[in-house]
Order: structure tokens, then C-alpha cells, then sequence
């Protein structure tokens, strides 16, 4: 499996005025292990989210960085990317998996244990987990559920790579991985820090000094 310890989660409107290119290798530097493609509202046109998936893809071809797309199967297909990311409300992650084949890495999105269960029968490699805190970066998200939710999932599928997202910080960090999680999905903690390498730095340190 991959590694999902530090997954950044990045499209062009969760850059303020910086280059979604530039973000992303700094925070490559700084340490990310993965990377997901979520290019939502931002107002660009197709044509305009192919060539900027294209570029990032091509830097975490560069820096053996995982490259998954969300939501859309068509676009990660046409990237080639090593997986793609559904939520609930997407498509079935069942006919996701028919559609990307067994190689590719299937996320899902999922919020209970009973969700958790049903992802992991539908052919989830890892489930993401959240909102665990007070996100602003996604403006439907439920209700923060606190890292024990990934306690409480990770109770009932001991082996199932989990990620909690949703206000991770780095100060946050360790309490998340405490909780049972194998790593933190994280947008505006790097992408709006004034240095993307140093955000990506300080989530490694802080995982790496405060986790049991
Ligand atoms: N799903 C649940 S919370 C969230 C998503 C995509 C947004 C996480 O962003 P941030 O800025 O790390 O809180
Ligand atoms: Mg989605």
C-alpha cells in the first residue's frame, strides 16, 4: 500500500494567489507523501484543468509521489493517475473499481463504521475519515466528529489504511495518528501557510515527536 502519512489535497482554489505548481513542489520538498487532485468551483474550464492536472501529474511522476485524482474517473483515466478518491454521494465505488481496474488505488470517503465497512466490501484500498475538526475548505462538510470516530473504526477494521481529514494542523496531528489513523489528509494547512515547505516540514516533525 501506499504511503498515506502526510496527503496533501490540492486544487487551484485552495491556492489563494499562489501557483498550484509551486505549491505543490514545495510541499514535496517539505515532506508530503501523496497527492490528490480535488480541482472543485474554481471557475476554470475543462480544458484548463486537464493541462494543470497534466502538470502536476508529470511532478509527482518526477518524485515518485502517488498522484490520485477525486471525483472523476474520466479525468484521472486521462492523467493516468495511480488512483482516484470518491465520496458518498459520487459514483459507487463498486463500479469505480470496475472502471479503474485492480491496479489503480480506490479512496473512499466515509464518516461511520458502517460506511467504513460497506467501502472496504466495494473495494476501497483506504478510507478517508472526516471532517474530524472545523474545516473551511469544504463548505458542506457534517459536523466535526473529533479523532474518535477513527478510534471507533479502526476498532472495527484493524487493517483498513485510514486517513483523517478536515482542520488537521500539525499541532492536530498527532492526536489524529493516536487515534488509529495511518495518516492526515490536509488542504489549507499547507496550501495557505505562507511557506508550503515549512507547513509540509512541520507536520513530519510533529508526527514524528508527539506520536504514541
Ligand atoms: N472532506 C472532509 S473535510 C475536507 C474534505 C475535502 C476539507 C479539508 O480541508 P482542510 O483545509 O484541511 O480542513
Ligand atoms: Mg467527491
Amino acid at each position: 500500500m501506499i504511503d498515506l502519512s502526510l496527503y496533501l489535497i490540492m486544487g487551484s482554489q485552495d491556492c489563494l494567489k499562489k501557483d498550484p505548481v509551486q505549491v505543490l513542489r514545495e510541499a514535496i520538498e517539505g515532506g508530503i507523501t501523496c497527492f490528490q487532485f480535488r480541482e472543485k468551483n474554481s471557475g476554470r474550464s475543462w480544458s484548463e484543468i486537464i493541462q494543470l492536472g497534466r502538470e502536476l501529474r508529470q511532478i509527482c511522476r518526477e518524485h515518485q509521489i502517488p498522484f490520485i485524482v477525486n471525483d472523476r474517473v474520466d479525468l484521472g483515466l486521462l492523467l493516468d493517475a495511480d488512483g482516484i478518491h470518491v465520496g458518498q454521494q459520487d459514483f459507487p465505488a463498486q463500479d469505480v473499481r470496475k472502471l479503474i481496474g485492480e491496479k489503480r488505488i480506490l479512496g473512499v470517503s466515509a464518516k461511520t463504521p458502517h460506511e467504513a465497512q460497506q467501502a472496504l466490501q466495494n473495494g476501497a484500498d483506504y478510507i478517508g475519515v472526516g471532517p474530524i475538526y472545523a474545516t473551511s475548505s469544504k463548505p458542506d462538510a457534517d459536523l466535526p466528529k473529533g479523532p474518535a470516530v477513527i478510534t471507533e473504526i479502526r476498532q472495527q477494521l484493524p487493517s483498513l489504511p485510514i486517513v483523517g481529514i478536515g482542520g488537521i494542523t500539525p499541532e492536530r496531528a498527532p492526536a489524529v495518528i493516536s487515534a488509529g489513523a495511518n495518516g492526515v489528509s490536509v488542504i489549507s494547512a499547507i496550501t495557505r501557510a505562507p511557506s508550503p515547505y515549512q507547513a509540509a516540514q512541520a507536520f513530519r516533525k510533529q508526527m514524528a515527536e508527539n506520536t504514541i
